[in-house]
């Protein structure tokens, strides 16, 4: 951005320079003439001047979004992904209230993100900090309520797993490399089993994406955007994913106490008499803690459920919880269901943990 400033102001110089010129030149005659172009209202300096007010306000102010945050010890510990349309540079700073912290203030591409700060740097822990991310011409950010590490419920993500976020396990060919598939909690007697699926269906990305697409989330016609949850994947993409992110899949009750917190939430259901007909980008309802866990998106969760029906398959069932876009409200908390964790549906996806632990 600094560089095409300085570009469009040296050419706005020369222009008028050449303007000055011809004009001293035809002030040589005894009838000083300018040519009909520069009489108009849309001289080259106005029009410099427009292209240059185009390019500063056409630039995208960076976004900042999936913030986890808790108190470890004797730090604040903040995660957070950020979000740049046009992929400038970015840089970092944590205020609280009058107090501003400068972060790292290099300018660089960082998403996700960790920033850990001492407690003791920080003048008044009790207001919420606000995380800014700069990208030169604006900034973007949000509010962090940090929650003590002893709280269980902060360890589960406050959003859906998003497009953006698993384009980059699809980019870091993530679904080729064996170590991510590989199910060791002792929830399987084949802890190779989800790698063996990958080669066997050759999965290189979710069901509505083509892996060579830029981004691979090109055309999904039902997660259309980049903060749209993923879905059209398994119940192993999603083993995999929590793998490569350095994160775990919730256990059901790690889900239940988190939807204890927050019974009665909006959500998007079946029809559009709640604003959104189909899948909706996820955080479209304000929450104060976990966005989205009523519908948008069935969550994959580890619990394993033995359903008759599923017993036919060499996989028991993985629990499923929340409801989605396509089933009625009242699947919203307490409705348990459950799939074969090979299936691929348009309204199932994942939230992980949070990246943080001390467990
Ligand atoms: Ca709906
Ligand atoms: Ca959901």
């Amino acid at each position: 951005m600094i560089i095409a400033y300085h570009a469009a102001v040296y050419i706005f110089y020369i222009i008028d320079l050449y303007i000055f010129l011809n004009d001293w030149t035809d002030m040589s005659c005894s009838f000083p003439q300018r040519s009909t172009f520069f009489s108009s209202p849309f001289t080259p300096s106005v029009l410099i001047l427009l292209i240059l007010f185009t390019i500063t306000f056409s630039n995208s102010i960076p976004i900042i979004f999936n913030l986890q945050s808790q108190i470890e010890e004797d730090h604040f510990i903040i995660e957070y992904s950020v979000y740049d349309a046009d992929s400038d540079s970015l840089s970092f700073r944590l205020a609280f209230a009058d107090n501003e912290i400068d972060l790292d203030n290099e300018r660089v591409k960082v998403s996700p993100g960790r920033i850990e700060i001492p407690i003791d740097l920080i003048e008044n822990p009790d207001l919420p900090p606000h995380l800014l991310a700069y990208d030169g011409t604006g900034y973007g950010g949000e509010y962090i309520k940090i929650e003590p590490a002893e709280n269980a419920v902060s360890y589960l993500a406050r959003f859906e797993t998003t497009n953006l976020e698993f384009a980059s396990f699809v980019e870091d060919g993530a679904y080729e490399i064996e170590k991510y598939w590989i199910v060791d909690d002792g929830s399987i007697t084949v802890p190779k089993r989800g790698w063996n699926f990958q080669g066997k269906f050759g999965w290189l990305c979710p069901a509505g994406w083509k892996n060579f697409d830029d981004p691979p989330y090109a055309s999904d016609t039902i997660a259309i955007g980049p903060f749209h949850p993923v879905t059209g994947i398994s119940w192993w993409e999603c083993w995999a994913y929590c793998k490569w992110a350095n994160t775990e899949l919730p256990t059901e009750e790690k889900w239940r106490a988190a939807s204890q917190l927050a019974p009665n939430i909006p959500g998007n259901f079946h029809g559009d008499s709640d604003g959104f007909a189909k899948l909706a980008p996820t955080g479209s309802y304000p929450t104060t803690n976990f966005a989205d866990l009523a519908g948008n998106i069935w969550e994959w969760l580890t619990t394993v459920r033995d359903v008759p029906e599923y017993q036919s398959f060499t996989c028991a069932a993985r629990a499923l919880c929340g409801g989605s876009w396509k089933t009625p409200p009242n699947y919203y908390p307490d409705y348990r269901y459950s799939d074969c964790p090979l299936h691929r549906a348009f309204d199932v996806g994942l939230r992980t943990t949070a990246n943080i632990s001390s467990e």
